[in-house]
C-alpha cells in the first residue's frame, strides 16, 4: 500500500490567521477587549469547537416518537455536542452581544465576526443561532411584553437560553407565504391562541419557543386570505412536563446536506400562542426576523469561504505535483488568488451590512444607512450564499425581487442613496491611481445601473420584474 501519507492541513487560530478580520477590527473597533476575546475564542474553536462540530455531523438527530408504553412522544433527541454548542453559544455571547451593545454602533460588528469565525466549525449551530437573534430582534422591535422570552434568547446563562425557530413555511407556501399559509388561529377566552395546521420545514426543532404566522379566524370560521390575514405568534414548543405544546412531530427530513441540524415537518393540533403582531401585520412583522438571519446566512457563508481558502493555502504548501508544491504553480496561485480576491471582498460587503445593522440599533444611522440597509440585505444574502445557504431565508430570486421591493417601496430612495454612497466612495479611491482601472470600470458599471434605475424607479414591483 506504498509508504506516502500526505501531510494535512491544520487548522490553527481562525483569528489570528485572518488579517482583513484582524486589520478591520484594528481600524474600526480597536478595543483590547475584542482582541483578546477574539483571540480566546479562535483558540477555544480549535481545541473544542471544531469537534463538537463533528460530531454533531456524525451523529444527526433522530425522532422518538412512542415511549416504550406506546404512548406518543415525540421527543427529537440530539447528541451531547449539539447540546454544549448551545451551552457554548450563550457563554460566548453569540446572539447577546448584538443586544447589550457594549459597543455602540459597532456592536453587530463584533457580535458578527464571531458568528464569522464560529461557522465553518459549528456544525450548523449557527442555524438555531440566527433564528434565536431573529426573534429577539422582532420582539424587540415590536415592544411587547414578552421580556421573559426577550431575556431568555438573549442571556450569556447558558442554563437560561433559549433558542427560538422560525415556522413560516408550509406545503403550499415556501416563498409565497402570503397566499400559501393554511395555518390557522383561534381566539380563546383568555386572549391566547390555538394554531392548527401543518408547517413543512422547521429547523432546529429542538428550540424552546417559535415565531410563527397564522390567520386569525373569525366567529364563523373565516379568515382573510393574502398577507393581510397573517397575524405573527410567538408559542413555546414544548410544554413545563418535556411534552409538545399542542404539536405532533410528522418526520424528521431526510436531507442531503444540513443532517445535523433537526428539521421537522409539524401537524400543529392547538398548539398555544400569543398574538405577537398587529393582526394582520404578520409578515411586515416578521420581516425583521429575515433581514436578521438573512445577514447571519451572509456572514455564515464568508466565514466558511474564509476556511476553505485558508485550508487550501495551507495545503497549497504541504502538497506537492509535478514535481514542486502546489504553490509553486502559477496558475494553481491564480485560482488561489481570485479565491481570496472574492473571499476578501464578500467579508467587507458582510462587514459593511453588520456595521450599517449596528447603526441602526444604536440610533446613530443616516436616512441613507438606513435605506443601505433595506437595500444591501438581500443583495448580500444572495450574492453569497451557495448550496442550501441559497434555499432556505428567501432563496435567490426571491431575494431579487426583495430588492425591487425595496426599490418600488421607497419610490428609489434607495438607489439613490446607493450611487451616492458609491460615488463617495469612488471619489476616495480615485485618489490613489493604483486603483484608477478597478475606478474607471467600476464608473462604468455604475452608469449602465443608473440607466436601469431611472426606468425602475417609478414602477410596481410586478412591472419592475419584467425588467429585471
Ligand atoms: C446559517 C444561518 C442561516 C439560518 C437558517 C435558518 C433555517 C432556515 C429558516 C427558513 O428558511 S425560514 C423561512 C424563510 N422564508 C422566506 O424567506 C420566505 C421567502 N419569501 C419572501 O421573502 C417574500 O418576499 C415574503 C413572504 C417576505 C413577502 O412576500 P409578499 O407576500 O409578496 O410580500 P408583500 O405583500 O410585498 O409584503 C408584505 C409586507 O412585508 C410589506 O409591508 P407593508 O404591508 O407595510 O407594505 C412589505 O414591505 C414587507 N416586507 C416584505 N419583505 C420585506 C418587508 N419589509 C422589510 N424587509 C423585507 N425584506
Ligand atoms: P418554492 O417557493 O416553490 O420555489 C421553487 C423555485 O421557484 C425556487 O428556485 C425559487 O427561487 C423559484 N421561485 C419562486 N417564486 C419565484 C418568483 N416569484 N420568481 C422567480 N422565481 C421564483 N422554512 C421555515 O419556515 N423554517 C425553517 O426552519 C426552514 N428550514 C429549512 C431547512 C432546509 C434544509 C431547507 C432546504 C428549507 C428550510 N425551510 C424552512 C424552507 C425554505 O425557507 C424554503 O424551502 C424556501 O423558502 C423556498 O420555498 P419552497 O421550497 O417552497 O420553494
Amino acid at each position: 500500500i506504498g509508504t506516502f501519507f500526505q501531510e494535512r492541513p491544520l487548522l490553527t487560530n481562525s483569528f489570528t490567521q485572518d488579517a482583513l478580520l484582524q486589520a478591520y477590527l484594528q481600524r474600526h473597533l480597536p478595543e483590547q477587549q475584542v482582541q483578546q476575546d477574539l483571540l480566546l475564542f479562535g483558540e477555544r474553536l480549535v481545541s473544542e469547537i471544531e469537534a463538537l462540530g463533528r460530531q454533531c455531523e456524525l451523529t444527526p438527530p433522530v425522532l422518538q416518537r412512542y415511549d416504550a408504553w406506546g404512548r406518543r412522544v415525540d421527543r427529537i433527541l440530539t447528541c451531547d455536542a449539539w447540546t454544549r454548542l448551545k451551552h457554548i453559544s450563550a457563554q460566548e455571547g453569540l446572539v447577546a452581544a448584538g443586544y447589550e451593545r457594549t459597543y455602540g454602533e459597532w456592536s453587530r460588528v463584533y457580535q458578527m465576526s464571531k458568528i464569522y469565525l464560529f461557522a465553518p466549525s459549528a456544525g450548523l449551530y449557527t442555524c438555531p443561532l440566527a433564528m434565536t437573534d431573529g426573534a429577539a430582534k422582532v420582539i424587540e422591535s415590536l415592544g411587547v411584553p414578552v421580556r421573559e422570552e426577550f431575556k431568555r434568547l438573549t442571556t450569556r446563562d447558558e442554563k437560561r437560553f433559549w433558542t427560538s425557530g422560525q415556522w413560516m413555511t408550509e406545503r403550499r407556501g415556501g416563498s409565497d407565504v402570503s397566499s400559501g399559509t393554511e395555518t390557522v388561529a383561534r381566539r380563546q377566552q383568555d386572549g391566547w391562541f390555538k394554531l392548527y395546521g401543518f408547517k413543512w420545514f422547521t429547523s432546529a426543532t429542538d428550540a424552546d419557543v417559535t415565531l410563527t404566522l397564522a390567520r386569525i379566524t373569525d366567529q364563523h370560521g373565516r379568515s382573510t386570505a393574502g398577507s393581510s390575514g397573517l397575524s405573527l405568534f410567538l408559542a413555546k414548543v414544548w410544554d413545563s412536563d418535556g411534552s409538545c405544546n399542542g404539536i405532533e412531530v410528522q418526520r424528521l427530513k431526510d436531507k442531503l446536506g444540513t443532517r445535523q441540524v433537526p428539521t421537522a415537518e409539524l401537524l400543529l393540533d392547538g398548539m398555544s400562542a400569543q398574538l405577537l403582531s398587529e393582526e394582520g401585520r404578520g409578515v411586515a412583522s416578521i420581516a425583521n426576523m429575515l433581514t436578521i438571519t438573512r445577514i447571519h446566512n451572509t456572514v455564515c457563508a464568508v466565514g466558511t469561504m474564509r476556511r476553505i481558502t485558508h485550508l487550501c493555502r495551507e495545503y497549497a504548501r504541504k502538497r506537492a505535483a509535478f514535481g514542486k508544491l502546489l504553490k509553486d504553480h502559477a496558475l494553481h496561485v491564480q485560482t488561489l488568488s481570485r479565491l481570496e480576491v472574492e473571499t476578501r471582498a464578500a467579508f467587507l460587503f458582510a462587514m459593511e451590512v453588520c456595521r450599517l445593522l449596528g447603526r441602526e440599533e444604536n440610533r446613530s444611522a443616516s436616512d441613507r444607512d438606513t435605506l443601505l440597509l433595506r437595500l444591501l440585505t438581500p443583495v448580500a444574502k444572495l450574492y453569497t450564499a451557495k448550496q442550501v445557504l441559497s434555499i432556505w431565508e428567501g432563496t435567490t430570486n426571491v431575494l431579487s425581487l426583495d430588492v425591487l421591493r425595496s426599490i418600488a417601496k421607497s419610490s428609489g430612495s434607495v438607489l439613490q442613496a446607493f450611487f451616492t454612497d458609491v460615488t463617495e466612495r469612488l471619489q476616495v479611491a480615485e485618489a490613489s491611481a493604483a486603483l484608477h482601472p478597478a475606478v474607471t470600470s467600476l464608473h462604468t458599471s455604475l452608469s449602465a445601473l443608473k440607466r436601469f434605475a431611472q426606468t425602475a424607479a417609478a414602477r410596481p414591483t410586478g412591472a419592475l420584474e419584467q425588467s429585471a
